[in-house]
């Protein structure tokens, strides 16, 4: 385990402990060291479901620490630890793989989700960990509505060393999506990555115009788009619920990145988005940087969820 690799959970294990500071604080007082009677689960329930984590995941996890038989005397981190288990309980079914290279060559895949989610980021990370081993990426900057998104997305594809397509702004999505797929076949790239815009205001004309580029991207190969990322931010709470429900009941969703979980995340969200989405969660993202991005794992989530340490501390 590189160095690079711990701070990548330490950034997660810090983010998610802020998010459910409130929530490790009450598991001392309220359920350390004591019976476990009614009126403490009921708290226990109440305290997961403020953290965001849905009523029905809530009841459930309940039941399942309930079921736990605590001596008189458990200690904060064995009471965590049973905590952590009944959420990884929950979690560990809705966990995916995302991996671009095992799959038809050119991989396609497109990233949708709200402005803001983190989809270009997400798109850059993937782009340099793609290059880095040595695969051949192209991208196509399919958020056409906005100058400044090409231009940034022009800064990541430079830095990941991948190749780069784009049109002047205004132009149609779905054609520079069907000449990136031609390109990306004529010049056998391993993997073609695909922008998109994110304006819901519009939800209607959105969810057309992304139909739209995986129907023409479907002329030229049946089976792309192969992954269709679904990239909501946690920070937003309960509201990636309801772009979860939007997104994918209009578009078939392969896989979900959840964004943000350093710093401010609420990540107790990606419990009930896990369980609402017919499609896994893949990857998550813990900041800014090109080295953000981790495959999903429930375990090491649910126990920095608790405040526990990740299991890849020492
Ligand atoms: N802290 C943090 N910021 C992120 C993460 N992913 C994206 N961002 C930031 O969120 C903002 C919006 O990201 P962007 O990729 O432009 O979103 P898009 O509109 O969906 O393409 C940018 O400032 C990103 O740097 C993440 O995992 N953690
Ligand atoms: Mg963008």
């Amino acid at each position: 385990m590189s160095e690079r690799r711990q701070g990548w959970f330490s950034r997660l294990t810090d983010g998610l402990s802020r998010s459910s500071r409130e929530m490790t604080e009450q598991i001392s007082q309220v359920l350390v060291a004591r019976p476990l009677d009614q009126s403490r689960l009921d708290a226990l329930e109440e305290m997961l479901i403020e953290a965001d984590l849905g009523p029905s995941a809530a009841e459930r996890i309940t039941r399942a620490f309930a079921a736990q038989k605590f001596g008189k005397s458990a200690s904060e981190e064995e009471v965590k630890e049973a905590l952590a288990e009944a959420v990884a309980a929950e979690l560990v079914p809705r966990q995916g793989v995302f991996d671009p290279l095992a799959g038809p060559r050119p991989f396609v895949v497109l990233f949708i989700g709200v402005n803001g989610s983190g989809k270009t980021t997400t798109l850059g990370k993937i782009a340099a960990d793609l290059t880095g081993r040595g695969a051949r990426v192209l991208i196509a900057a399919g958020d056409t509505f906005r100058a400044a998104a090409v231009e940034q997305l022009k800064v990541w594809a430079e830095r990941a060393g991948a190749d780069f397509i784009s049109r002047p702004s205004g132009s149609d999505a779905a054609g520079l999506a069907y000449d990136a797929l031609e390109r990306a076949r004529a010049e056998h790239y391993d993997v073609l990555l695909i922008d998109t815009a994110g304006r819901l205001q519009n939800k209607q004309g959105l969810m057309d115009e992304l139909t739209k580029m995986i129907r023409v991207l479907r002329k030229l190969d049946p089976e792309a788009p192969h992954e269709v990322l679904l990239v909501l931010d946690a920070t937003v709470g309960r509201n990636a619920l309801a772009q979860e429900n939007i997104f994918g009941n209009a578009i078939g969703v392969s896989g979900i990145v959840m964004t943000k979980l350093d710093g401010t995340a609420r990540g107790g969200v990606l419990v009930p988005v896990a369980q609402a989405s017919d499609s896994p969660i893949k990857l998550i993202g813990v900041g800014e940087g090109v080295e953000d991005l981790l495959p999903f794992d429930a375990r090491a989530f649910s126990r920095s969820l608790v405040g526990l340490e990740g299991p890849f501390h020492g």
